[in-house]
């Protein structure tokens, strides 16, 4: 081998070896689950995936899926709380604003738009498309604008989208290690 075409090789070896190693890092679980608001759901969440694998990229799988089940979860429930708060206009009208941010144009979207992000290894967008999920479903439980008084929703509602909103916190400090290794 000349020296040209060895270096080219050494190059070579060392942008695959990069690029496999890049979000295939094993990062323990307590690690990312240290600065995350609840310790014990992210490491619940993370010590329930099935498989082997306990990479980054394969914990970011999982838990997309985990966001993509509870917002699926959510919208089931929106609609049946919908169709049963009957001629109280005001549970009526704060049911269909969930929805609006469960639905295909709020979590359910962003969900998608998150794994299609994730499938291309764009992790920068993917990021942001997580921290968007949390925006909608802390909308639906506090209200659209800041001071405003949330609605007394006395339903399983604000749980459900209180676990969309800590799967997808968890995601971002996945994304954040798969970005800053
Ligand atoms: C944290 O998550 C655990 C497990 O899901 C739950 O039992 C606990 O109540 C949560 N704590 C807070 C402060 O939300
Ligand atoms: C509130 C809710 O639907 N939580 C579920 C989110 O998804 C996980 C994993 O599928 C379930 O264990 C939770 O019950």
């Amino acid at each position: 081998m000349n020296k040209m075409s060895y270096s080219c090789f050494v190059m070579v070896i060392f942008i695959l070896c990069v690029s496999s190693s890049y979000g295939a890092k094993v990062v323990d679980v307590d690690t990312i689950c240290k600065g995350v608001i609840n310790y014990t759901y992210c490491s619940n969440l993370l010590n329930s995936k099935p498989g082997e694998s306990r990479d980054l990229i394969s914990f970011a799988e999982y838990g997309i899926e985990v966001a993509r089940v509870n917002v699926t979860n959510t919208i089931n429930l929106i609609r049946t709380l919908i169709a049963k708060s009957g001629s109280n206009v005001e549970a009526k009208r704060h049911y269909k604003m969930c929805l609006y941010h469960f639905d295909e144009e709020g979590a359910l979207n962003l969900v998608d738009e998150a794994l299609e992000y994730f499938k291309k290894g764009n992790y920068d967008s993917a990021s942001q498309s997580v921290g968007a999920i949390q925006v909608h479903a802390s909308d639906c439980v506090s209200g659209e604008s800041p001071g405003e008084t949330p609605y007394p929703d006395t339903s399983q509602l604000p749980k459900y989208a209180h676990a969309v909103t800590q799967i997808s916190e968890i995601l971002g400090h996945i994304f954040h290690f798969i970005i800053h290794p």
